[in-house]
């Protein structure tokens, strides 16, 4: 079997990949570890950029996210026994985030690729990338109790944070760059109207706590909780408790409970791998890059690599124009260090540090004073949460 790009997993960087190349009449096979169900059940990211969105609907993928997606002009910031709101929309010069579940864009993009019998095979493990040097790279992957052989010109790594794609490049060149912090997210989903219209982040002394949402009936909620907690540590009651307590912080408001439908943690981890080609095999998303999900940024970061790589592929084959591919990594590279800087900056702002003192808290409190009170600080936090310029995108 051959294929000009074979991309390794269907997360959203490697089905919005498989989408636009198809869009442009390059041919592709999806390979995915697990099954579709477990795919589709996954509850991950919902805060959507500009850009995110843009891409989105210009390739034909965005019409329920039209429908169901929740635009936020504004967004709230608790702190020191207070709320305050940032007019997102205003200091950023017209751009909103949008709140639309990362499950919802994966079922719609799958959807897409269906639509038009593309090869996208579930339960099929890769297990080796070979020949990434030569013209005619190969990928070894298991499916149907069977080991099969896929030559390509192109391998995409697209295959998240735990893939093989990254270890195949080998160290030196690669390097990699990374920030362990020392405490986690609790996160629930729950049967509970939204206690607020936007996304509220709360810093307080016991710790950090958000408040998100999927639709109006569904909220997404997360703690700080300490690196090595456990969700059995926790009770429904507990969580709604200590949720309440952090964004509230003294005020007389109170969340709506409901039913608790999953419980998770999540290790807050900062990560680069440079550089991200290493002859014909290029990462995208989770594969070459983690952010802490404070800045809301992974599914968007996989989002902007994807855009770029089918661009570097389209004006490959389209037009012989290799400059996009030659240089793919230092483009990325360059948007994801300003994003890896965003995330770090944010969840230091707001989380209590078990080993911090009053002067780091003062240094906190200092920031958010700053980006809540002046037009440069506010308009600095607007113009990366909704997102940074994308250098290439296809044009569909
Ligand atoms: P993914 O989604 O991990 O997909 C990689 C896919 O590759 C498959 N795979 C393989 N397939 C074949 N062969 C192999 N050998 C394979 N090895 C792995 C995997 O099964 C998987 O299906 O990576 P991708 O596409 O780069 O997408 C990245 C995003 O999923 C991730 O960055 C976001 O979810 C991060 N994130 C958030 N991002 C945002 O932009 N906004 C948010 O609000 C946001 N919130 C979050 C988040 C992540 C969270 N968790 C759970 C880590 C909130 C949380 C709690
Ligand atoms: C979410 O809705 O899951 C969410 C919102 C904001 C974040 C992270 C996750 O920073």
């Amino acid at each position: 079997m051959h294929t000009r790009i074979a991309i390794i997993g269907a997360g959203p960087a490697g089905l919005i990949l498989s989408h636009m190349l198809h869009l442009h009449g390059i041919d592709s096979i999806v390979l995915e570890a697990r099954s579709r169900d477990y795919v589709l059940g996954r509850i991950r990211a919902g805060v959507l950029e500009q850009g995110t969105v843009d891409l989105l609907i210009q390739s034909g993928a965005g019409e329920r996210l039209q429908r169901e997606g929740m635009a936020h002009k504004y967004k709230d910031f608790v702190f020191a026994g207070a709320r305050h709101r940032l007019d997102i929309e205003d200091l950023s010069g017209g751009k909103v985030v949008t709140v639309y579940g990362q499950t919802e864009i994966t079922k719609d993009l799958i959807a897409a690729r269906e639509a038009v019998n593309a090869p996208l095979l579930f339960e099929a493990p890769v297990t080796r990338i070979e020949d990434i040097d030569s013209g005619k790279p190969r990928i070894i992957y298991h499916h149907d109790g069977r080991e099969h052989t896929l030559s390509c010109d192109f391998v995409a790594g697209c295959d998240g944070f735990h893939g093989i794609a990254r270890d195949t490049i080998p160290v030196p060149p690669r390097h990699n760059f990374e920030r362990v912090y020392p405490y986690c997210w609790l996160g629930i989903l729950a049967q509970a109207p939204p206690a607020n219209d936007v996304v509220i982040y709360a810093h307080h002394q016991r710790g950090f706590a958000l408040l998100s949402m999927r639709s109006p009936q569904i909220s997404r909620l997360y703690l700080q909780v300490p690196a090595d907690d456990t969700v059995d540590n926790w009770s429904d009651r507990q969580i709604w408790d200590e949720l309440d307590c952090r964004l509230a912080a003294g005020q007389d408001w109170r969340l709506t409970r409901g039913p608790i439908i999953e419980k998770g943690i999540t290790p807050m981890r900062s990560f680069v791998a440079e550089p991200m080609r290493h002859g014909r095999l290029l990462l995208a998303g989770d594969a070459a890059h983690i952010v802490p999900p404070t800045g809301a940024k992974g599914l968007n970061l996989a989002f902007a690599d994807a855009a770029v790589l089918a661009s570097a592929f389209i004006e490959h084959y389209k037009r012989h124009d290799d400059h996009i591919l030659a240089g793919y990594s230092a483009i990325c590279l360059r948007r994801i260090w300003q994003v890896e800087h965003f995330s770090w900056w944010v969840t230091s702002m707001m989380h209590t540090d078990p080993a911090q003192g009053p002067f780091n808290l003062r240094m906190q409190l200092a920031q958010l004073d700053y980006i809540t009170s002046t037009r440069t600080g506010g308009a600095m936090y607007a113009e990366n949460f909704t997102g940074l310029p994308i250098a290439h995108v296809p044009d569909f």
